[in-house]
């Protein structure tokens, strides 16, 4: 007999996200990601100083506003034809890739490896370790405590097949702790160029405020260091013993097998990471004219498919008969597709990069997961934790490319007007402002998210979004509530506040 598994609300994520499931003979048949927020940054917009948008749109997130900044960023740019010199995309680039990894970090040990992880395992920890003993004696103090939620985060949890391995699991938490260090060095990585972090007071339209000295570079590349020694040393082998441990994740979660990117990291010839989409017939570039977004199934007035470069900000309907989440539903080409990690990887591997191609291909090789397999609850994990590698490595490279001689910023010329888009991959995916200028203030202001792509409702056509997809087929056990709906979920890092906006 069909049966209901409602996740509500997912935890250990930004937002507010609900999960509905009809379940049958222990497989999850249909699935609904219901977007539980109202925002309205885009409404609040209208009629403001353009210069206002990148201090604003940073508000939609703490956890990617640098993303946010740069597309509104570069809108404003575009509408002006203001051509951002060499070093101040550099400087935007590192500003941006530091956010990487401490979102990246933060995904994978504070938001999703606790649903893999046996935190008992502290309990009776006898080793010498002192940040395992730490744990241990604060995790026995709460559970003596009478408190109502004992060792949050870590319990109360759901239940479900944690495993026994030891190493596994003292080490997750072990670098779970680790890991609060590390995303403060990223964080002050942020800061060195972006002034505070998060929301950033250095990016403006036009590039960078700060030129920043040598010993300051410097001081970014010492962080770095470690950052990158973590992932190296910490977040690649956890990842590695991950996929030995649960193989039958490689098996859920494949979702609709279309990706879509940006392109990630403005370099002086072009972005790092190719543009395009990857679908079964392949690689093809970027079509920006084929976006749409969709209402059919939003609490949004109308029934309305919509460029974004002509949307307007939508009209809420709490009661629109048939809709049942606040995000939209962009759809590409009338399809819906994967943004983030696994989708920029794809993307580059098909459009012919070829380093990045080979270490991919030499990534699943080490964690014995074969490449049609990528599509899965963890080769989403294996595609952060191997895009963290990459990024940190190539780091290096754009800071010795900086120049503290030379102009970050362009001046600008006031026209404030025209219309423009500006596009970045933010950690989670292809994120895109589309503004229009009119005498001088915002017309219209439209953002596209990362989130809203993955955690989309379905659109016009019943199809459904892409995370709605990948939980069709997964297998659940009634007696672990929903456990193995939210590790697939997780995988795409959700982020509803930003999805609504
Ligand atoms: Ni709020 Fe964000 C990223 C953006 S996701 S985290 O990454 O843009 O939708
Ligand atoms: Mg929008």
């Amino acid at each position: 007999m069909a049966q209901k598994i409602i996740l509500d609300p997912v935890t250990r994520i930004e937002g507010h996200l609900r999960i509905d499931t009809r379940v049958d003979n222990g497989q999850v048949i249909e699935a609904w990601s219901k977007g539980e927020m109202f925002r309205g940054f885009e409404a609040l917009l209208k009629g403001r100083d353009p210069l206002d948008a990148p201090v604003i749109t940073q508000r939609i997130c703490g956890v990617c506003p640098v993303s946010h900044a740069i597309a509104s960023c570069k809108a404003i740019e575009a509408a002006n034809d203001l051509r951002v010199p060499a070093n101040g995309h550099l400087l935007r680039t590192l500003v941006l890739a530091a956010n990487y990894l401490q979102s990246h970090i933060l995904h994978f040990y504070h938001l999703s490896a606790l649903d893999f992880v046996q935190v008992e395992a502290l309990l009776d920890y006898a080793g010498r370790d002192p940040v395992l003993l730490d744990l241990r004696h604060w995790a026995q103090g709460e559970l003596n405590s009478n408190r109502v939620l004992p060792v949050a985060p870590f319990l109360p949890k759901l239940p479900g097949d944690y495993p026994g391995n030891r190493e596994w699991n003292l080490g997750a938490l072990g670098h779970y702790v680790e890991a609060l260090d590390i995303r403060q060095e990223a964080h002050r990585m942020a800061a060195l160029l972006g002034g505070k972090i998060p929301h950033t007071a250095t990016l403006v339209p036009g590039g960078l405020t700060l030129l920043p000295e040598a010993a300051l570079l410097e001081d970014f590349r010492t962080r770095l260091r470690r950052v990158k020694r973590f992932i190296e040393n910490c977040y690649i082998p956890d990842l590695l013993l991950a996929a030995r441990l649960f193989p039958a994740y490689a098996e859920t979660g494949r979702g609709v097998e279309r990706y879509l990117s940006y392109g990630a990291f403005d370099e002086a010839g072009g972005s790092w990471m190719p543009a395009g989409t990857v679908r079964h017939e392949g690689y093809a570039p970027l079509d920006l004219s084929l976006i749409r977004e969709e209402t059919h199934a939003s609490f949004y007035r109308g029934n309305l498919q919509e460029s974004p470069q002509a949307a307007a900000a939508p009209v809420p309907q709490p009661d629109k008969p048939g809709a049942y989440s606040w995000l939209k539903a962009p759809r590409y080409d009338g399809l819906s597709y994967e943004v983030g990690p696994l989708a920029r990887l794809k993307v580059a591997a098909a459009a012919g990069h070829r380093p990045i191609a080979q270490a991919l291909a030499a990534f699943l090789r080490e964690a014995g997961l074969p490449e049609h397999k990528l599509a899965s609850t963890l080769g989403r994990h294996a595609a952060r934790a191997l895009e963290a590698l990459l990024i940190a490595e190539r780091m290096e490279r754009w800071l010795d490319q900086v120049d503290p001689a030379a102009p970050a910023i362009a001046p600008h010329n006031n026209r404030m007007t025209g219309t423009g888009v500006g596009l970045v991959e933010a950690p989670r995916g292809a994120l895109g402002h589309w503004i229009t200028l009119a005498a001088g203030r915002i017309g219209s202001y439209q953002c596209v998210v990362p989130s809203t792509w993955n955690f989309s409702p379905r659109g016009q056509g019943q199809d459904p979004g892409p995370v709605e997809a990948a939980l069709q087929g997964t297998p659940v056990n009634p007696d672990f509530q929903g456990l193995e709906v939210a590790r697939v979920v997780r995988s795409f890092d959700p982020c509803i506040a930003c999805a609504v906006h």
